[in-house]
């Protein structure tokens, strides 16, 4: 009975009020959920809809979500943060806890919070842009969902059972290895962020073949729309990139698990070799979120502006360099680490460089809305926003590539400010344009103007307020990762006042949240698939919410701006249904796989989180079950008979003919 009472107490974290209160939570948010489910007898939906689907623009929706809710428990952490480092001496968080909570955020927010994002909008709006039914891979696309969720799943378990990761989102050696860190909370970040960059890899390869192959007739590459290239460009980062990553994790894995000695300096391992290979990854990482996020500014710019982008080459290019560049400067995040004048010069001029592409977009963004009928809707707002902020956090990345300044500011609050900086200048507030811009797309209505803007300015001021004393503290030397400061340092009231900024951050965020419930009841309806009259590519051409084969006939695109030109000849697609034949429609079968394959690599991670190998290589033979089952597969798609199209077209008043059974 003791040892029963032992381990349950070694398994379920335990000690904390806030850990309580999370635990009834959970339980509590899981019944709500059941109850809900059955009450409305909503389970057959849930399944059939959305568990097994591999439409494109589902699974765009179900990343959004899981990125909402990360943004949130990320928000949380950052907001806990904040209390305790508001005033000397608080004792609102221990030194441990503190901890777990920069590392959980700090992950949570690049990995499980990010990445989806810009998954979600990949999937949202390139098939649709680029005049595709669905991606390359369907099937392919369900499964890095749900290796992502279940990655996500398995990395928030650690705060109820087992314990947090505590050695910060980098999670360098030796302070990761065994002996430093016996605790199941590493092995946790280990296997989750595999599981799920294991989907993440196979999102890039899916974009850059469906970019590649899925175009409409007469879309040449040179007539794509930008955010479509930036797919191409973080995609192309992504597979390049993820493999350092994923063989890093691996090797501390065997270290930890099996006694492997790659990272250890002991037995001829380095410690450095986790830290090259992890910003080998961790570099480019910045810029697969940060390219989609560029790709999201052009398109909005151009619409609001009701101009073509200006400089549309030089766009392209700068992309595509930046996608090369990135990979060749990622040691500028160890300048300190004594690799001698001549490597250090190298990195430093190599990350510099980078502003030049980066200033040649922002230039053209601004030319795109010079003398343009700029038109202040929220996606607009965001994109207005982005520029200033992101070329402060550029500049202040410069002042950081300049290695004798490095080593004062390294590792203080200065690069703290100015990693949020662009994170959230360049990516946040990118992604949150981008939701506002394709929201019409992806749901049939808009988000409340007035409730928007009340976030805007909240999460502005608050950003502000928040990351600008960071700067000056960091400059006063206090370091990022201290749980607290003693009063004599001098740094209490700027660190009240950023505590303040966050929390208006926070008050935004709750805005985006009030502002979504809403609008799903009062949001403008759009019936004419070009929510917001300004449409200038393909997505704008089909109704909203799309029909799941998006496209009854696909269009021959003739120009760069597609649909703008369209609408300019007086043409659409509703007159295309009158004069070209309609013919039944190839589309992939939904199915349960992915989901399961992935609920069996969870199983089996949460066992090797434990070293129960039984449970891990179990849930391995499930996953190679579930591939075997597939390959096994003969019936994987089908045809949508003639008479649903005319049926669904009908529906949103784009034909007129006769439909049987109507
Ligand atoms: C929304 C408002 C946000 C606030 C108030 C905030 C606040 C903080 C704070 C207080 C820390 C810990 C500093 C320390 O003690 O060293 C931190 C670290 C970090 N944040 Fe944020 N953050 C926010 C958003 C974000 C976003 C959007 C991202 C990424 C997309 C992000 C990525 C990180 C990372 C990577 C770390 C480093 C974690 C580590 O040291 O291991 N944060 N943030
Ligand atoms: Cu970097």
């Amino acid at each position: 009975m003791s040892s029963l009472e032992d381990f349950a107490s070694h398994f379920f974290v335990t000690g904390e009020p806030m850990i309580y209160m999370a635990d009834v939570a959970i339980v509590l948010v899981t019944l709500g959920i059941i109850f809900t489910l059955t009450f409305l007898k909503k389970w057959k939906w849930l399944w059939r809809e959305w568990i097994t689907t591999v439409d494109h623009k589902k699974i765009g929706i179900m990343y959004l979500i899981c990125a909402l809710l990360m943004f949130f428990r990320g928000g949380m952490d950052a907001l806990l943060m904040r209390t305790q480092l508001a005033l000397p001496d608080l004792k609102f968080l221990d030194p441990q806890h503190y901890d777990e909570i920069f590392t959980t955020h700090g992950t949570i927010m690049i990995l499980f919070m990010a990445m989806p994002f810009i998954f979600s909008v990949f999937n949202i709006a390139v098939p649709l842009q680029i005049g595709a039914r669905d991606v390359a891979f369907p099937y392919l696309n369900a499964v890095s969902f749900w290796l992502f969720f279940f990655g996500a799943m398995l990395f928030n378990l650690s705060f109820v059972i087992g314990g947090s990761p505590d050695a910060g989102w980098i999670s360098y050696p030796p302070l990761t290895e065994l002996g430093f860190d016996p605790g199941p909370g590493e092995n946790y970040y280990l296997l989750a962020i595999s599981i799920s960059g294991i989907g993440s890899i196979a999102t890039g390869i899916n974009f850059i073949v469906t970019i590649l192959k899925m175009r409409a007739p007469g879309m040449s590459l040179m007539k794509m729309p930008l955010f479509s290239w930036s797919v191409l460009s973080a995609s192309i980062v992504v597979i390049f990139a993820f493999p350092a990553l994923t063989i890093a994790l691996a090797l501390l894995l065997f270290d930890r698990l099996f006694g492997t000695h790659f990272f250890t300096m002991t037995h001829g391992g380095s410690p450095m070799m986790f830290v090259n290979l992890f910003w080998l990854w961790g570099h480019p990482e910045v810029y697969i979120v940060v390219l989609p996020a560029f790709g999201i500014y052009s398109e909005v710019v151009a619409a609001f502006s009701k101009k073509r982008v200006f400089g549309y080459a030089s766009m392209v290019t700068s992309l595509m360099i930046i996608a090369v560049i990135n990979y060749l400067v990622w040691a500028h995040h160890f300048f300190i680490m004594g690799a001698g004048a001549g490597v250090n010069t190298y990195f430093a001029i190599a990350s510099m460089i980078i502003a030049i592409p980066t200033g040649v977009k922002i230039f053209n963004w601004l030319f795109t809305m010079y003398r343009g009928k700029i038109q202040f809707t929220l996606p607009m707002l965001w994109t207005i926003a982005f520029i200033p902020c992101f070329a402060i956090g550029g500049s202040t990345g410069v002042m950081l590539a300049t290695v004798p300044a490095d080593y004062q500011e390294h590792n203080s609050y200065f690069m703290i400010a100015h990693f949020h900086n662009v994170l959230i200048g360049g990516t946040v507030f990118g992604l949150i344009a981008g939701m506002y811009y394709w929201w019409p797309k992806m749901f049939g209505h808009k988000l409340n103007h007035t409730l928007g803007v009340w976030a805007f300015w909240l999460f502005q001021i608050g950003f502000y307020v928040c990351f600008f004393p960071q700067y000056v503290l960091g400059f006063m030397g206090m370091t990022r990762r201290v749980f607290t400061y003693s009063a004599n340092a001098g740094w209490t009231s700027l660190n009240f006042i950023s505590s303040i900024g966050a929390y208006a951050m926070g008050l935004g965020f709750i805005f985006i949240v009030v502002q979504v419930l809403y609008s799903i009841k009062h949001g403008e309806r759009d019936t004419t698939g070009d929510a917001w009259g300004v449409g200038r590519t393909l997505e704008w051409a089909i109704p909203s919410p799309a029909p799941h084969y998006n496209f009854a006939h696909t269009p021959e695109v003739r120009d760069r701006d597609e649909f703008w030109y369209m609408k300019e000849r007086g043409e659409s697609l509703a007159e295309l249904n009158k004069t070209k034949v309609f013919k039944p429609i190839h589309m992939p079968k939904n199915s349960a796989k992915p989901f399961m394959m992935s609920l069996f690599f969870f199983i089996s991670g949460f066992g090797f989180v434990f070293t129960w190998y039984v449970i891990g290589f179990a849930g391995l033979i499930g996953v190679f079950v579930c591939m075997w089952l597939r390959s096994q597969d003969q019936h994987t798609d089908y045809y949508i008979p003639v008479d649903e199209i005319k049926k669904t077209e009908a529906s949103y008043g784009r034909y007129i003919g006769e439909v049987i059974g109507k």
